[in-house]
């Protein structure tokens, strides 16, 4: 598919506002109105091409596949869990409880290894693949939003505009990268999935999904998802978090608390 994905045009400013955003549920986010991109990327909005259940009781933070298998972390204290799920039936295979002390954040999957991020807790959780047991865990500084893999590296997400490179086996950081769009920095980023060389992003609070160069932190192209829900789903809904790639290759976003899974394809942004 193209590098990139989704609904309205999204405006440069949008997407590299300075104002820090509050880490709870609330309303959804007005979807910015069309603009032209700013200079440097491409802008794509998103059109669904399937719709699939999605458990409204989880509140997602992390989303991957991995085997044939969609694996989804539901965030909360006292109420944070890691679930396996059948693709595309839904049904629950495995599903752990985390301790209420503990906020579940992002996740991803190197060697049958499950690494999941805690919010504020510093500790990043280890996992066997498929069967979920507790193998361990590694010390971090700072919050933990969003974690994906390739085949050698994890990449981690705080919320700002920096992506940290991290070991799989050790979490140990490597080095980073400062994700820019058009000159700025792109903030907000949260969760996060890797592709062929291409790390995607959702920015928190904004509705847009980043392509971005994973070796120079280059955002190629933007894409506006804000309408994939209909404005009558927003009641109980929070914002857009989860991307992953199915089996068949097909880009699937969800949110925190959504109705839906949604598989999505990048369109030219209507003109006005
Ligand atoms: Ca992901």
């Amino acid at each position: 598919m193209r590098t990139f994905l989704l609904g309205a045009f999204v405006s440069i400013q949008a997407l590299t506002a300075c104002s820090s955003p509050e880490r709870v549920p609330g309303p959804a986010p007005a979807g910015d109105p069309p603009g032209v991109a700013g200079p440097g990327f491409e802008a794509w909005v998103a059109i669904i091409t399937d719709t699939l259940e999605h458990d409204r009781t989880m509140f997602t933070q992390g989303l991957c596949f991995y085997n044939g298998d969609i694996y989804e972390s539901s965030g909360g204290y006292g109420s944070s869990r890691l679930r396996r799920i059948a693709w595309p039936s839904m049904e629950i295979l495995d599903e752990v409880v985390l301790p209420d002390s503990l906020f579940a954040e992002g996740i991803a999957i190197v060697d049958d290894t499950l690494c999941m991020l805690t919010w504020r807790e510093g500790t990043a959780l280890r996992f066997t693949v498929p069967d979920l047991a507790r193998c361990g865990s590694f010390p971090y500084d700072g919050e933990g939003w969003g974690l994906a893999a390739s085949d050698s590296l994890l990449y981690m997400s705080d919320g700002s505009g920096t992506i940290a490179l991290r070991d799989p086996s050790t979490f140990g950081e490597l080095g980073s990268i400062e994700v820019r769009a058009g000159g700025s920095v792109a903030p907000f980023l949260n969760e996060l999935e890797y592709r062929d060389g291409v790390l995607y992003a959702n920015q928190w609070g904004l509705g847009t999904i980043l392509a971005i160069d994973a070796s120079t932190g280059r955002v190629a192209s933007v894409m506006d998802a804000s309408g994939l829900l209909d404005p009558s789903e927003w009641s109980g809904a929070d914002v857009l978090n989860g991307i992953a790639f199915d089996p068949g290759g097909r880009m699937i976003l969800t949110g925190k608390c959504w109705p839906w899974m949604f598989a999505v394809e990048p369109v030219t942004p209507p003109r006005n």
